[in-house]
């Protein structure tokens, strides 16, 4: 079932994709299962191979919209909690980088973790996360980049937060593929986490923290 999973995103088959996760769970797999042995392997498969220049970008993207399809499914069950919100989150792919899967995990996670998570979807700026951190108020703005050219928007956005007198109000955490704990220390961050569950515990031992 998992085999079959990963191969239907390789192939962008969505309505595969759909019906092999409905009947995985059915067959006692757990959502993390699919995600973690299927869906992620699968995309990591995608980059090796737009990398050696066997896939293109559309391949690239047919694959990215099968995971979708299966993330549909998925995204409820990995966020069943029932419990109070324990802070509020603003997150958002930064400035030029429009890759919203990882982002759209560590949302689903965290609201399965008792968080309210306000998304500002892909390509912010970082006049727009000023705003919204004005707007929202949240405890903590989380920033994802899946590019070395987009993670330079990063400390950027800490910067305009910086100047626009709102630093102190918010912690900061940073993540996605090209972004390390080393970048996050050197931009002035206060977390940095390399996969959704850890950007779920990160986020709870800084509110811990914070008070
Ligand atoms: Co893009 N792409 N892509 N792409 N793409 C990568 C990232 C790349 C590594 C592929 C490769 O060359 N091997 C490469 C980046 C190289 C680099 O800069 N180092 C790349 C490139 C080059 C590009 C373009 C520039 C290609 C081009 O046009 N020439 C272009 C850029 C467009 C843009 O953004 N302006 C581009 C476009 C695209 C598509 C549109 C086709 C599509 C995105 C569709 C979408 O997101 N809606 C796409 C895809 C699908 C990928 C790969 C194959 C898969 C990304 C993904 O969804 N992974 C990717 C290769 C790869 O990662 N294996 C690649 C699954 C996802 C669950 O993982 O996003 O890493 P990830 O998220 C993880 C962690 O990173 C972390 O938790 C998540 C869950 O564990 N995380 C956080 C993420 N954000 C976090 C925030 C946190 C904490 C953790 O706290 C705030």
């Amino acid at each position: 079932m998992i085999e079959k999973l990963r191969q239907a995103v390789l192939l962008g088959d969505f309505h595969a994709v759909g019906e092999i996760t409905k009947s995985a769970l059915e067959s006692g797999l757990s959502p993390s299962d699919l995600l973690d042995q299927a869906l992620i392997p699968a995309m990591d498969i995608v980059g090796s191979e737009y990398e050696c220049g066997v896939r293109f970008i559309p391949e690239m993207l047919v694959s990215a919209e099968a995971m979708k399809e299966s993330m549909i499914i998925l995204r409820p069950l990995l966020s069943e909690s029932g419990v109070a919100p324990k802070g509020r989150i603003l997150i958002g792919t930064v400035e030029g980088d429009l890759h919203d899967i990882g982002k759209d995990l560590v949302t689903t996670m965290l609201e399965g973790a008792g968080f309210e998570v306000i998304d500002l979807g892909v390509e912010v700026s970082a006049d727009r996360f000023v705003e919204a951190v004005l707007e929202a108020e949240p405890d903590i703005v989380a920033l994802s980049a899946l590019l070395t050219t987009t993670m330079v928007h990063m400390p950027e956005v800490i910067d305009r937060l910086t100047k626009a007198g709102l630093r102190s109000s918010v912690m900061i955490i940073v993540g996605g593929a090209p972004v390390t704990k080393v970048y996050a220390d050197q931009i002035g961050a206060d977390g940095y986490a390399d996969d959704a569950a850890a950007a779920v515990t990160m986020v709870q031992q800084l509110l811990a923290a914070g008070g």
